[in-house]
């Protein structure tokens, strides 16, 4: 009697766990789904009018399109939300930033496989790189970036980062000695000693009020960041050696990822992935009026004929730390 009482009283209790569980799980499934207003905000460290900007705000639009209104996606641009490393700790830890537009050197101190795409000269051109990030392994890059608390939703272009400076540079040997500032990304700060230079890791933001005061002499990116942010009028020296292709990532935080309806994470992901190629189209355009730019306000540029004395001088950097991504660099080899 004693015996058939505990047990009466045991499945009671786990009975009253089990609605307590599955009424938690509901209600998260809820959250996001049917009926449900939901508000993310997604920080973009460019401009307004850049193509990265461009597609975030597609991204958003269609977004609120295919759920009628109910999940609305607030752009915030020009670093409002902070400097990409503090934005990401945001989306990684479920602070106030749920989304954002970064560059994947940034993503390195947060998921090492990332740091495949800082390896210097690992792509050959656009086409290439496109046709790895599109593959199932690009893919699978993506997907991964969720052991790290992220969804990664799409890539967009970026183009190829090159050097420029204050100081003279129209070949590798003046970057002896040059204090360069870099992104947050270790393989940066090895390719740039491995240079002979000095880097200096600081945020973007700070860029150019650093080669203004001479804090810095020199920096890297591609035209669009180069001219957007105003570099091209103080670093009057521009040497295209395109040492890195490293694509741009739209995440979010994957808490939030996770309490979204299938149904829901499916409008999210089709309009993330619809919106890459507005993103590419607007880069395409943005990227022809920056070099125009450049060019007709006296920047020296300097097209590199011996790329392969700048790919012998990274090599080591690319030994040490292209191990790990061994099989990644093969396939990529195979691509055209
Ligand atoms: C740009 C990139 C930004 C930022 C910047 C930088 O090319 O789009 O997100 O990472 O480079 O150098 O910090």
């Amino acid at each position: 009697m004693k015996k058939s009482l505990s047990v009466l009283i045991l499945s009671l209790l786990c009975a009253v766990l089990l609605t307590a569980c599955n009424s938690g799980a509901s209600k998260n499934a809820g959250t996001a789904s049917e009926g449900a207003k939901v508000t993310i905000r997604l920080a973009e460290a460019h401009p307004a009018d850049y193509p990265t900007t461009d597609g975030d705000r597609k991204f958003a639009e269609l977004v609120k399109q295919a759920s009628n209104g109910r999940i609305n996606v607030e752009v915030y641009p020009g670093g409002t939300l902070g400097d990409e490393n503090s934005v990401v700790s945001q989306v990684q830890s479920g602070g106030t930033v749920d989304m954002t537009r970064v560059s994947s050197a940034t993503l390195t101190s947060f998921n090492p496989q990332m740091g495949l795409f800082a390896l210097p000269y690992l792509f050959t051109d656009s086409s290439q790189e496109w046709a790895f990030l599109n593959s199932s392994k690009g893919q699978q890059l993506l997907k991964d970036l969720q052991t790290s608390n992220m969804m990664g939703l799409a890539y967009y272009e970026s183009g190829a980062r090159s050097f420029y400076s204050s100081k003279p540079l129209t070949k590798l040997s003046d970057l002896k000695g040059q204090k360069i500032r870099v992104q947050q990304s270790a393989i940066t700060l090895e390719m740039v000693t491995a240079l002979g230079a000095n880097p200096i890791v600081m945020p973007y933001g700070d860029v150019f009020g650093a080669l203004q005061t001479g804090t810095i002499d020199a920096a890297e990116n591609n035209a669009p960041s180069f001219e957007s942010a105003n570099h091209y009028t103080v670093a009057k020296n521009y040497i295209l050696d395109g040492h890195q292709r490293v694509p741009e990532v739209l995440l979010m935080n994957l808490a939030m990822w996770n309490k979204f309806s299938p149904a829901d994470q499916k409008i999210i992901q089709d309009a993330a992935t619809a919106s890459v190629a507005t993103e590419k189209e607007s880069w395409a355009k943005y990227e022809e009026k920056s070099n125009a730019k450049i060019k007709a306000s006296g920047v020296t540029i300097t097209s590199v004929d011996n790329i392969a004395e700048w790919q012998e001088a990274v090599k080591p950097v690319i030994e040490k730390n292209g191990a790990q991504f061994k099989d990644l660099i093969d396939y990529i080899h195979t691509l055209k």
